[in-house]
């Protein structure tokens, strides 16, 4: 596949992650998987209670880590829970942990046979990873792993707010120059 071959299958969106009509979602989570604020709170309000048991049956995520549930009253059947790392200044692996989010909910998706999939901007609300650095990581990562994989046909990037949505606008068309 050629590199600007990904861009294909990369959606820019603005919006609340919750509403999304794709076979999965991803949730920012933490390592409890028992619920939080920001938009592991929005994504279990909209899925209700039954969200909740699952997780509580899952024994939590290390960070870095992915691990799947149903969506329930979701429009997305899947909800894939990852754990961001806490921004401690960058000298902490973060940079590494938070791209590991990325690939490993691309690897369950691919298992499960998703062939559509929305990230939020994981750890740049409560975990505070600068905004523009965790959107470079987060789209050259998906940017590789669709160039070596052939099943996930859609990956959104769901953009809470102008400064976000502006800020992948722009670090796509950094990556992929002009080809868009
Ligand atoms: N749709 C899309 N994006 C959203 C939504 C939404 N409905 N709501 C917020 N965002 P955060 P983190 C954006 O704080 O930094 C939780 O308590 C938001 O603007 O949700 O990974 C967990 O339980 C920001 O850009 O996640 C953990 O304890 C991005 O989503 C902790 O917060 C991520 O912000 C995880 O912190």
């Amino acid at each position: 596949m050629r590199a600007s071959d990904s861009l294909e299958h990369i959606l820019v969106v603005q919006g609340d992650i919750t509403r999304q009509d794709v076979d999965a979602i991803v949730n920012a989570a933490n390592e409890s998987l028992l619920g939080g604020s920001g938009v592991d709170g929005a994504i279990h309000q909209a899925a209700g209670p039954e969200l909740l048991a699952e997780c509580r049956r899952l024994g939590g995520c290390s960070t870095g880590q992915a691990k799947i549930t149903q969506g329930y009253n979701l429009p997305a059947q899947w909800v894939i829970h990852t754990v961001g790392p806490v921004w401690r200044g960058g000298q902490h692996h973060e940079d590494e942990r938070l791209a590991s989010c990325y690939q490993s909910s691309l690897t369950l998706a691919v298992e499960y046979k998703i062939r559509t999939l929305a990230f939020p901007a994981i750890s740049t609300g409560v975990y505070g990873f600068p905004l523009e650095r965790a959107t470079r990581i987060a789209i050259a990562t998906v940017n590789v792993f669709l160039d070596q994989s052939s099943v996930i046909e859609q990956v959104r990037f769901v953009c809470f707010g102008d400064e976000a949505y502006e800020g992948y606008q722009s670090v796509l068309a950094d990556t992929f120059g002009n080809s868009r």
